[in-house]
């Protein structure tokens, strides 16, 4: 992508209206623009970085066995009459009645269509287990939408839904879930710790979130600190397999949201130098609930023995809106954002020094066709802007590489090559620069 082509709405100074530093990279490097509060569109560069956390939870769910399909944004309120939940859901639920006066609403979860869906779809236990997931936007009218993308009205959700035939074996679904989890979080570039947590309006009484710790987060949490340490377990299981032992040494560390904190117990079990009470963002939750929505809605298959017996489900869900903002709070500096290779919009940016000068663009086109051709993604700036203004924006945006083309350096035929984490340049020659990406590759 040339940049004299893409749309990038950059700005220079910091917006007022935001109040954390993920809400101020984000629009200030063009990747968001607010509509109505707490509803966005998302940009070019926004919409790229959000594709690609999508495509990583999306392998992760279908290596743990799920199955995607896509339900609709809108549903009829009957559904949630029928689970009781229309009540219930309360000022959250944005409430829309169509042409023939026929009460509608904008889906805030999914719970009730999924149950209907299996229930009409599924006959005997041999349906079961399955897990199901889509990813779909989703609507809730917060009192308080902040913080960007962080807390939004609208906002894209990967939420998941299993089904099984007893509760142990409910759990066992659970589990994966929780292991696809961790193996989510760490491609992206994240700790993410999970909390015993409350479980709200989803309801069921085994239920973990999620948390990355930050200092901005909005949830106050308190863990022992070797779970920081812990690695994501490998995906070298069987497909039946109880991944409780898996699970065990997140499971065996006190590690809680502040609705489940037990303050006497922490301090019992986690020795005063590990104990960590912090600030955390929730960037997943998953629930089990047995039969909550299964029993008022039905939802059954015959057993081996032939009786029929209500399924045990639990639901997942993984903020995928959410973790654009929450990736740049754990990854930036003062220059800007920083992306991790696996979510980067673009690979490489390619800054031209001097656009115009004959021998500077037909290095930096070759460059970039080299590049492009060998299946790099490639940000090329050949716009006539200062040297300084390039430098800034290609610090902004924070893709993981820079070449950077002048004809000082071309005279000995020689680029530099940022490394944008840690700053490091070095000089390569033109070839050089690009079997480090292209070699990199095979
Ligand atoms: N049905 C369950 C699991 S599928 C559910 O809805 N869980 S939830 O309410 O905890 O939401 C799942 C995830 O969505 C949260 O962990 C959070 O990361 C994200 N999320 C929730 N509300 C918002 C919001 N207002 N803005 C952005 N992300 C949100």
């Amino acid at each position: 992508m040339r940049v004299s082509r893409f749309f990038m709405p950059i700005l220079r100074d910091p917006p007022k209206e935001a109040e954390i530093v993920s809400h101020r990279l984000m629009l200030r490097a063009g990747m968001i623009r607010q509509s109505s509060s707490g509803i966005y569109s998302w940009l070019p560069l926004g919409l790229m970085v959000l594709k690609n956390i999508e495509q990583i939870v999306r392998e992760e769910q279908n290596r743990a066995g799920a199955v995607e399909l896509l339900m609709p944004t809108i549903q009829s309120a009957d559904l949630w009459r029928d689970s009781g939940r229309y009540d219930d859901y309360g000022a959250e639920m944005l409430r829309i009645t169509d042409r023939h006066d026929r009460d509608m609403l904008y889906g805030p979860t999914n719970e009730e269509l999924i149950t209907v869906l299996f229930r009409d779809g599924a006959r005997s236990y041999r349906d079961v287990p399955r897990t199901l997931y889509h990813i779909q936007w989703k609507f809730r009218d917060e009192i308080r939408p902040r913080f960007g993308v962080m807390r939004g009205r609208e906002f894209l959700m990967k939420d998941a839904y299993s089904f099984d035939l007893t509760a142990s074996e409910g759990k066992k679904s659970y589990n994966r879930m929780f292991v696809a989890y961790l193996r989510t979080y760490e491609r992206l570039g994240l700790k993410a710790i999970p909390m015993r947590a409350d479980t709200g309006p989803i309801g069921g009484d085994l239920s973990h979130e999620f948390i990355i710790l930050a200092d901005t987060g909005e949830s106050e949490v308190f863990c022992h600190k070797d779970l920081l340490e812990l690695e994501a377990p490998g995906n070298n299981h069987g497909p039946e397999d109880d991944l409780e032992p898996v699970i065990a040494p997140w499971l065996d560390k006190y590690a809680a949201t502040e609705e489940m904190h037990d303050k006497a117990q922490f301090e019992r079990d986690v020795p005063a130098d590990k104990q960590i009470s912090a600030r955390g963002i929730e960037v997943g939750h998953i629930f089990f609930f047995g039969s909550k929505y299964t029993d008022p809605m039905k939802c059954s298959v015959q057993g081996p023995d032939g009786a029929l017996t209500p399924l045990q489900c639990g639901s997942y869900g993984i903020g995928v809106s959410r973790l654009v903002a929450a990736i740049v709070e754990a990854s930036h500096d003062e220059g800007g954002i920083i992306w991790p290779e696996s979510v980067a919009p673009f690979k490489i940016g390619l800054i031209n020094l001097k656009a115009g000068d004959d021998e500077t663009d037909k290095v930096c086109e070759s460059l970039y066709e080299q590049l492009s051709n060998a299946g790099q993604t490639v940000l090329y700036d050949d716009t006539n802007e200062r040297a300084g203004a390039k430098f800034k924006t290609m610090d902004l945006i924070g893709l993981p590489w820079q070449i950077i083309a002048g004809p000082r350096g071309l005279k000995q035929g020689k680029v530099e090559l940022k490394n944008r984490a840690t700053g490091e340049i070095s000089e390569l020659g033109l070839d050089d620069v690009v079997a480090h990406f292209v070699g990199a590759r095979t």
